[in-house]
């Protein structure tokens, strides 16, 4: 085959035994540096927010945790960096950061003319609306001259302006930058609705309401009106990091698909399995071809879990956010998130 193609006219790249002709800068960077850049939020509970020791955790800092583990072997070894909305494409194009992992929306203007690259879905989600019960509306399309608290550079204000003149529904933006600022306004009745993804709706009802209010006095509504796929975004431009960060959520899937857990991962081990044993690098090789240690996904599963265990840990059911795995559930299990076979 090879020989045809040489024959052809084609120009092939033969690969050395450790597959640098992927390798780029910007993973070099980050392995100089012994730890990754990884731009979160500001605080959205369950996806990226400190703890009260300011530790940060949720779903968005696991694959950042997940992807250290992959090139360091390490989950620890990871530098957060929070940022809003606004801030947050710049700071990947400086290289103030190496990734992006913050509830950010896969589109084609960022995957492009930002020149910016996205991993792997991490969360499907879609926009949503949340408004105080007292105002005793049902629907979305009860709006009729709202005002409406929205965050700027995000695609909830384009959806939001979309969605309201689709459906001939005057409304007022009320547009704020900062995070606490916008939970502020909407809280105290500035704003009669607040639209983001879901997820994000979620997490403020859950974590974020000021006392005497509580969560049960503010309602989503049922209208999701736009696709938000949630990914990990970088700099265009080196590919191995790119297949290190596609590969590191693929892998996380792939060990729920095969029942692997950071409980049973030692006795996993010893499976008769041949897709585990590929998948934990018993039998050698994956590790080989992307580049990083053949126990990546061990190292994955065993310091930060498997692709259920961080979702349930963080927004799921048992988590304060109590969202279902719905469009997020195995493909086997009737969801979208479905991984390419590590092979
Ligand atoms: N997924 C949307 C919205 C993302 C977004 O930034 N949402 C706000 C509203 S909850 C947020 O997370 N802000 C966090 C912050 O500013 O720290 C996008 O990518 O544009």
């Amino acid at each position: 085959m090879l020989k045809k193609l040489i024959a052809a006219g084609a120009t092939v790249v033969l690969l050395g035994a450790s597959g640098t002709a992927w390798a780029g800068k910007d993973l070099d960077a980050v392995k100089a540096r012994g730890l990754l850049l990884c731009g979160v939020s500001t605080g959205v509970a369950g996806f990226s927010a400190p703890d009260a020791q300011g530790k940060w955790t949720g779903i968005d800092v696991d694959v950042c945790r997940a992807i250290a583990a992959t090139i360091f072997g390490d989950s620890e070894k990871v530098k957060y960096v929070p940022l809003s909305a606004e801030q947050r494409f710049t700071a990947v194009q400086s290289g103030e950061v190496d990734l992006l992992s913050r509830n950010t929306t896969w589109t084609l203007t960022r995957d492009t003319a930002l020149g910016l690259d996205f991993g792997a879905v991490t969360y499907y989600d879609g926009q949503g609306f949340m408004v105080n019960k007292k105002l005793g509306v049902k629907s979305a399309k009860e709006l009729e001259g709202a005002t409406v608290c929205v965050q700027p550079g995000t695609t909830t204000e384009l959806n939001l302006a979309d969605y309201f003149r689709a459906n001939k529904i005057n409304f007022k933006p009320v547009v704020i930058n900062q995070l606490d600022q916008i939970r502020a306004a909407f809280f105290s009745g500035r704003c009669d609705v607040f639209t983001t993804d879901a997820s994000g709706l979620y997490s403020i009802r859950a974590s974020n309401v000021p006392a005497p209010q509580t969560a049960d006095d503010f309602v989503v509504l049922p209208e999701i009106i736009s696709k938000e796929p949630l990914a990990p975004a970088f700099r265009h431009g080196d590919n191995q990091f790119g297949d290190i960060v596609r590969w590191t959520q693929f892998a996380m899937l792939e060990a729920e698909e095969y029942g692997i857990t950071s409980k049973n991962v030692d006795e996993m081990l010893k499976s008769d399995n041949p897709s585990i044993k590929r998948i934990l690098g018993v039998t050698p090789g994956m590790g080989k071809a992307l580049g990083v240690d053949e126990k990546w996904v061990y190292n994955i599963v065993k310091q930060v879990g498997n692709y259920g265990e961080v979702f349930e840990r963080n927004v799921g059911m048992g988590s304060p956010l109590k969202i279902e795995r719905g469009l997020n559930a195995l493909w086997k299990n009737g969801g979208a998130q479905y991984a390419p076979p590590i092979r």
